[in-house]
């Protein structure tokens, strides 16, 4: 049986999840599609053989559609899955999953009162090859007691409308999560530093670049540079310091070029392209646990930590200080196993 899908928002991101459930996901299809550019979305809907629905809610309701992703514009997330959840629908949420913290929690209580996950959140990176093999090398423990945690998050550049609360919100809020699962433990403390020294390549609005420490339960440290204006491409980094010796991310490359006495690999231009196989890997598990009636990914209680680790950044940086990390008691439908690595 085909998965018939259901997008909500048309953007960039839209279109590379609709190109890739008709291409490269086995098992689903877009069969309908909503945005608020009404002549855009119906050209669209006609040219990929969907339906277009004017109405985001009626898109949910059909019962032609079996499944929802929500790739809209931000602040529409939460209203969109709470009405997937009313409707009992396995709903994939692009991040953020609500603006605000409280929002994430009203999407965690709906799906404990029907004591059942509906909501994966779109932190592709768990299923990173990388990501996944640092995760596997922990796990066995050879290397001892992980100690720190080096990051960077680095953006080719950004646009005008960027600005320095969104290099945490939007950025950073990847390593949050992606550094959550690794360690599979929480944050206690956020703390921001704003260089003095800034790249002449950013705009009124942007403090770039940005400095983020974060300490875990257990007392790991972990820095964490982003800076996104820093010209030469895509380049996420992540190095974890155990007792016994480092286990870091590679860029995934396949080839090199050796000229003039200097032999280089490329470095990617965006996420879209860093992460291409992680995101067809994470929409295919989706597809195949809607199917199943068991998904495995990031939960809504993870959009949740995330946005409350992220406000305790947002925090920080505003008032110079260290600033704790405090969340509600997870609810025990949160305690399912996670999907296994590899
Ligand atoms: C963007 O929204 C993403 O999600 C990317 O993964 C991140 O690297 C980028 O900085 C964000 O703006």
């Amino acid at each position: 049986m085909e998965l018939k899908i259901g997008i909500i928002g048309i953007g960039a991101m839209g279109r590379d999840h609709v190109e890739r459930i008709n291409e490269r996901v086995n098992g689903a299809v877009v069969a309908a599609i909503s945005d608020i550019n009404k002549d855009t979305a119906i050209a669209y809907a006609e040219e990929i053989g969907a339906t277009f629905f004017e109405n985001a809610e009626d898109l949910i309701s059909s019962e032609d559609i079996d499944a929802v992703v929500v790739t809209s514009w931000d602040p529409t997330h939460e209203d969109y899955v709470l009405e997937c959840i009313k409707n009992n629908k396995y709903v994939f949420c692009e991040k953020p999953l609500a603006i605000e913290a409280s929002g994430c929690l009203n999407i965690v209580h709906a799906e404990t009162e029907k004591n059942k996950k509906f909501v994966q959140v779109g932190f592709m990176r768990r299923y990173d090859r990388g990501y996944e093999e640092i995760k596997h090398e922990l796990q066995t423990g050879t290397l001892g007691e992980t100690l720190l945690i080096h990051c960077t998050h680095r953006n080719e550049m950004v646009d005008e409308g960027y600005d320095t609360p969104m290099a945490v919100e939007n950025t950073a809020v990847h390593e949050v999560d992606a550094l959550r699962w690794l360690l599979e433990e929480d944050f206690v403390t956020a703390e921001v530093r704003l260089p003095k020294k800034q790249t002449t390549k950013t705009h009124a609005k942007l403090h770039d670049p940005q400095l983020i420490l974060l300490e875990t339960e257990s007392g790991v440290i972990i820095d964490l540079e982003v800076f996104v204006n820093c010209q030469f491409g895509y380049d996420i980094n992540c190095k974890v310091v155990c007792e016994q010796g480092e286990i870091g991310l590679t860029n995934p490359t396949y080839y090199s070029i050796k000229t003039e006495r200097k032999d280089s690999t490329r470095v990617p231009s965006d996420w879209k392209e860093r992460f291409i196989a992680a995101y067809d890997r994470e929409l295919q598990i989706w597809v195949d646990g809607v199917k199943n009636d068991n998904i495995t990914g990031p939960s809504a209680w993870d959009g949740y930590m995330a946005s409350v680790t992220t406000s305790a950044c947002s925090e920080a940086r505003d008032t110079g200080e260290r600033k704790d990390i405090k969340f509600e008691p997870k609810p025990g439908l949160y305690n399912q196993k996670l999907r296994e690595t590899i």
